[in-house]
């Protein structure tokens, strides 16, 4: 809790207001998933389950649902245009999704374990020896930047900052509001600022030490999408898939 007499900023308080309950969508894609398991069972003559690979493609689809699901009900976001929504969505999913999987494996506090959206916990070296090269540099890369968001203490408040820090990307080019999206990144950001000095006092450069993280966010994402392109185009990737509309929005 904040000292007494600093206030956090009413606009972080208000985003965390739109934060989805994860327990909710946990069961929601667990349910999900049950499902799919179930139909393939019984479509085919011999009971046949789905792939590792497959499943987890599911899951990170249902999340990429729950994503779009947030983004299109949080504040700001509503009053852009249909057009501007799907240009920030497609340029940002991978980074949001990666997020997700941070701040999960953040708040989860263990090393040597990640903790997926369904409740299912991995061992990293049960993940590590089934990988191969890129997806087991992904994981290790995903594992050292959720231990630098443990050791800052990263919270909740700051997540949610962070959630629309990556949507609303000043950078996105061609877009009929561009004013709106940059006036929203300036007040996240500001709010995000206040908070820290506020919370952290004794920590000065804790606003910049968690913008800094930013980068690295997308450097995942970005290799975590041609991981799931050259997955695509080997044919590993289940068909009616979001993951693969995003990413063929993106490079369309
Ligand atoms: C595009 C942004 C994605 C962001 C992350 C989204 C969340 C990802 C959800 C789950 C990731 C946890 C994966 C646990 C898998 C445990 C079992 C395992 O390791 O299986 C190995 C299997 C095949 O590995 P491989 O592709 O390296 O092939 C090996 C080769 O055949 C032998 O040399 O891998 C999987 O099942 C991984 C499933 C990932 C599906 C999600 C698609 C999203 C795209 C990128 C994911 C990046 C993960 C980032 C963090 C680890």
């Amino acid at each position: 809790a904040p000292p007494v007499g600093l206030a956090v900023p009413a606009l972080v308080l208000e985003l965390v207001r739109c934060e989805q309950d994860e327990l909710q969508v946990r069961s929601k894609i667990s349910t999900h998933v049950a499902h799919l398991q179930q139909e393939q069972g019984s479509l085919s003559t011999k009971p046949q389950l789905l792939s590792t690979f497959g499943l987890m493609c599911h899951i990170a689809d249902q999340t990429l649902f729950s994503i779009v699901e947030w983004a299109r009900s949080c504040i700001f976001f509503k009053e852009l245009k249909v057009g501007d929504q799907m240009k920030l969505l497609h340029h940002c999913w991978s980074e949001l999704l990666v997020l997700d999987y941070i701040s999960r494996q953040v708040h989860h506090g263990k090393q040597d374990t990640i903790l997926l959206i369904t409740g299912q916990e991995v061992e990293l070296a049960s993940l590590l020896s089934q990988a191969g090269v890129t997806l087991g540099e992904l994981a290790r890369g995903a594992q050292e930047l959720a231990q630098r968001l443990r050791e800052l203490q990263l919270d909740h408040r700051e997540i949610a900052c962070f959630k629309y820090l990556i949507l609303f990307n000043p950078d996105v080019k061609l877009l009929e509001n561009q004013v709106y999206v940059e006036s929203v990144y300036e007040q996240v950001s500001g709010a995000l600022l206040e908070y820290t000095l506020c919370v952290y006092p004794q920590h000065m450069d804790r606003f910049s030490q968690l913008l800094l993280r930013l980068p690295e966010v997308r450097a995942l994402s970005v290799q975590a999408e041609d991981y799931l392109c050259f997955k695509h185009l080997s044919g590993e990737v289940p068909c009616n898939n979001l993951l693969i509309e995003m990413l063929h929005a993106k490079r369309a």
